[in-house]
């Protein structure tokens, strides 16, 4: 698939507040700073579509990016894990991706992202239990392997993989940065699409 066009559409603090767009959607998931907004920049070519940060936790939102007038939207969904949050603030995001993933009539997928250079967090599998426990479909993307030497990324993909009881194939390496990835990632997505119906 080729993207040619990306739309922000809106930003949801509350899922309930979660509408249906009548298109399929693909979540973005991972925990804060793993690089899902610049994942969703690089896949769209627009550096400033969703924002960047350096700092992480500063999403708190549901944010939907429309593909190609009503092809597919692409939820980014707040990052997990990020210690210094309120307990208070935290619950409320762990409502909002359950609340969305459990909700939405056209997730189609999730891609879940981990950063390569390390093994999967205890939140990462917590997250993986639990699409598994709900029936939900996901993919591993495995994040800034400009990090990383080639073989090294290799060694890291096994180790994920492994680690989250998945084969290979699930998981496709990717670098925003350097831009490496994309045609698989879209591949993947043409797939989804062409078999959600
Ligand atoms: N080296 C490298 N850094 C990246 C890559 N993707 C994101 N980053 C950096 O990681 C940080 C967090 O990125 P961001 O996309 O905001 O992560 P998010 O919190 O998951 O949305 C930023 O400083 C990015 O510049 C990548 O592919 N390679
Ligand atoms: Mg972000």
């Amino acid at each position: 698939m080729d993207i040619k066009q990306c739309r922000f559409v809106t930003s949801v603090a509350d899922c309930r507040k979660c509408e249906d767009y009548g298109m399929p959607e693909i979540a973005i998931a991972g925990k804060s700073n793993v690089g899902k907004s610049s994942f969703i920049n690089y896949l769209v070519n627009n550096r400033s579509m969703a924002k960047t940060s350096s700092t992480p936790g500063k999403t708190r939102l549901l944010n939907y990016f429309e593909l190609n007038k009503g092809q597919l939207m692409l939820v980014d969904l707040p990052g997990y894990g990020y210690a210094k949050v309120s307990g208070s603030v935290k619950d409320n995001w762990d409502e909002l991706i359950g609340g969305y993933l459990l909700g939405s009539r056209r997730l189609i997928n999730v891609f879940l992202l981990v950063d390569i250079r390390h093994d999967p967090t205890a939140l990462d599998k917590q997250m993986v239990a639990y699409m598994h426990h709900h029936n939900i479909p996901f993919s591993v993307i495995a994040t800034k392997c400009d990090k990383l030497s080639k073989q090294a990324c290799n060694k890291q993909k096994q180790a994920i993989a492994s680690q989250l009881c998945l084969g290979t194939d699930n998981i496709t390496v990717v670098s925003s940065q350097s831009k490496i990835g994309k045609e698989l990632v879209l591949e993947k997505i043409e797939h989804l699409i062409n078999t959600c119906n």
